[in-house]
């Protein structure tokens, strides 16, 4: 099991959290997070040294969908270092059908860490980029019983963030204040502060989504794409790019870098009434991230944030980035075009 490095092994992004003002327990579960990236940065190498990344791990997780080796291998890191963590009293896990409680925690202090080990698992079989996306939520006020406690605390987000493992390993995250991105020092294995003032732009000239789900999109969706793909002699009066990762932290990185606007829409006639994505470890976390840097998140007509979960793996339609875009989507009517 890997053992959790110390605070001061990770000077550079402990630094960066007390200037954010961040209290040493926050300080030591966003540590717990990077300390896993950093080993989950590990196993991607190594796992693909010995071609078992995309190799199957026998298990059907509780998306329904096939997990992969590199999945599990994840996971059991973010929940080994996590639960190192005396704070860290209750885990959510993409791959894990309950919430799971640290008996380790004594209860000052109630946080959830909600997280997906790896997004975008369907990217290693060809070497692209993938992901981990976290919360951490302050549980320590709410009632009940844990899942109760966890379901009721989305609106205490202490800290929001994502790994990117690309050509560079990268950690955007955010505490509410500002958006920083660190780089993994692969020497070190500790990560260095490269940038804290991410900012998306408000008015954008790209969009993210999947253009092959378009006759299932609910008709807004269908008027904005077919606006912005009408070009500079069509309604919005200038062109647009588009770009699909096939995975949200690679697409909405691209957003927080270049500026964007990132679509998952609801597509009920695709069987997906609330969407593909997660709320509690994709939606919310990339919210805040989104927020915090001046953009916009929206879930349909409501503002993401403001979504009250009633599962833990409860999906929910997602427009993140530019917020001139995002509200312009939210916007839309939801009415047939005039022939
Ligand atoms: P589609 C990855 O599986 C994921 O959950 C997100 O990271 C990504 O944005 C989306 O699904 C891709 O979905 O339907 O285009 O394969």
């Amino acid at each position: 099991m890997p053992i959790l490095h110390p605070i001061h092994h990770n000077p550079k992004l402990n630094d960066w959290l007390v200037g954010q003002g961040a209290s040493p327990e926050l300080r030591q579960t966003v540590l717990a997070m990077a300390a896993a990236t950093a080993a989950i940065a590990g196993e991607i190498r190594q796992l693909a040294l010995e071609g078992t990344a995309g190799l199957e791990s026998g298990i059907t997780n509780v998306q329904g969908e096939t997990q992969l080796k590199l999945d599990d291998v994840c996971n059991q890191l973010c929940l080994d270092l996590l639960q190192q963590v005396p704070v860290v009293r209750y885990l959510v896990s993409e791959e894990i059908d309950h919430v799971i409680t640290n008996i380790n925690a004594p209860g000052e202090h109630d946080y959830a860490v909600c997280f997906d080990p790896l997004d975008g698992s369907g990217n290693i079989a060809t070497n692209n980029t993938i992901g981990t996306v976290f919360s951490v939520l302050d549980c320590t006020s709410a009632k009940g019983d844990a899942e109760q406690r966890v379901l009721s605390s989305t609106r205490n987000q202490l800290a929001a963030g994502y790994a990117l493992y690309g050509p560079a390993t990268l950690l955007v995250l955010t505490t509410g204040k500002s958006v920083a991105k660190f780089a993994l020092n692969e020497m070190t294995r500790l990560f260095e502060l490269v940038r804290d003032d991410i900012r998306i732009a408000p008015d954008a000239a790209e969009f993210s989504i999947n253009m092959s789900y378009a006759s299932f999109w609910p008709r807004p969706v269908r008027a904005y794409v077919r606006n912005c793909v009408a070009g500079a002699s069509g309604p919005r009066g200038k062109a647009f790019n588009m770009r699909w990762a096939g995975a949200m932290v690679a697409d909405m990185h691209r957003v927080f870098i270049k500026g964007g606007h990132f679509i998952y829409p609801a597509m009920p006639k695709k069987g997906e009434p609330d969407g593909k994505l997660r709320l509690l470890y994709e939606g919310i976390p990339m919210a805040m991230l989104a927020e915090a840097a001046g953009g916009a998140a929206m879930a349909g007509g409501e503002r993401l944030r403001d979504v009250v979960p009633t599962s833990i793996h409860q999906r929910t339609p997602v427009s993140l980035g530019a917020r001139n875009e995002v509200n312009l989507l939210a916007g839309m009517p939801d009415v047939v075009k005039a022939a």
